[in-house]
């Protein structure tokens, strides 16, 4: 309860842009006394907001930290249900597992497990996920769908086109999606996204996406066996990208894109998806799991399945591989 009134209170004092917020105005909005409110000051001081106080007149935000919290993220916050619940920890070995346990609790659709630091962030087959310290977003986010388990896997591509259009809006940087979870800025990935089905036979209980996105890193940030094939918005724009209000974006287009895959199918989500590609119309090989495969990606699926021309004409659907380009 007191983390939402922190929230809360911190969306005022925001939206006032610098002037001050009478301390008995708050108090008759939610309800309480102010000396209470006062002590939700003092909170927000503890967590590393600098506030200042005009006599009589209230109190006025004077620099907020870098911080991927609850309240920081959900200022700038314009989803109904997608990030109207976050669970913000400082570090874990990966937020995947503790989002998992809080689906198994019952988590409501939308809601947002956030770190400042992974220890043990994972990719796809247990691949490591290299997660620095207050540089990235690193999240997982508990989707409750009404799909079919067969439609599941389309959410990685329906979460890659809402990580796409905010970055776009935010940074104004044009991302393009390899196929199926990887986005690239100057052909270096900079977002990597893992998709972990919980299901019934007949139906989606829950998706829970885990989205990795570099975001304040220098170059020196990342281990240096990635420093050739990573790269992050701030290096890519030049610019300090603000993470909280990143993640605000996301959610708001996650929940867009997710309802509208529920209501409408795939085909408006695959024209997007199509529109950011960088794989469609070239020469790719596909590693997949046994084998090797040449050839020219068509498009992809009603599935979401990868749709490949070989060099005997014959086509084939690709439903998992790492995807190489040839240099343009
Ligand atoms: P992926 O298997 O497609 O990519 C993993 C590969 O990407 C690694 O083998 C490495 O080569 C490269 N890599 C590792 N770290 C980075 C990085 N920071 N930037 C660019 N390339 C990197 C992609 O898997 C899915 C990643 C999901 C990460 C999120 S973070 C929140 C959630 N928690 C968690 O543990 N994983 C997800």
């Amino acid at each position: 309860m007191s983390l939402n009134v922190k929230s809360k209170l911190l969306k005022k004092l925001f939206e006032a842009k610098g002037e001050p917020v009478s301390g008995q105005d708050l108090a008759d909005q939610f309800g309480m006394s102010r000396t209470a409110i006062w002590k939700h000051i003092k909170d927000l001081e503890k967590d590393g907001y600098e506030i200042g106080t005009v006599r009589k007149k209230g109190y006025y935000l004077i620099e907020t930290p870098d911080l991927v919290n609850e309240a920081n993220i959900q200022k700038y916050l314009m989803a109904k249900k997608y990030g109207r619940r976050i669970r913000y920890v400082d570090s874990c070995p990966s937020t995947q597992p503790i989002a998992l346990e809080e689906e198994q609790n019952g988590a409501p659709d939308g809601m947002i497990v956030v770190a400042e630091e992974q220890t043990a962030g994972k990719g796809r087959m247990m691949r490591p996920w290299s997660s620095a310290s207050g540089k990235g977003i690193w999240m997982s986010v508990i989707c409750r769908p009404h799909l079919m388990p067969q439609q599941a896997p389309q959410m990685t591509l329906v979460a890659a086109v809402a990580v796409t259009r905010a970055i776009e809006e935010i940074t104004g940087l044009e991302p393009t999606i390899k196929w199926p979870n990887d986005l690239l800025i100057d052909g270096k990935k900079i977002t990597g996204i893992l998709t972990e089905l919980q299901a019934d036979p007949d139906r989606v209980k829950a998706v829970i996406l885990g989205i990795g996105i570099n975001v304040n890193h220098e170059e020196s940030d990342f281990p240096e066996e990635l420093q050739t094939i990573a790269t992050s918005l701030k290096i890519a724009s030049g610019q300090q990208v603000n993470r909280a209000q990143l993640i605000a974006k996301i959610a708001d287009y996650l929940e867009l894109y997710i309802s509208m895959y529920e209501k409408s199918g795939f085909e408006p989500i695959k024209l997007v998806w199509e529109s950011y590609s960088n794989t469609i119309g070239k020469r790719i090989r596909a590693v997949l799991l046994n084998e090797t495969i040449e050839g020219t990606a068509l498009g992809i699926s009603d599935e979401g399945v990868l749709e490949l021309r070989l060099d005997d004409g014959s086509i084939r659907g690709i439903f998992s591989a790492d995807i190489e380009l040839p240099k343009d």
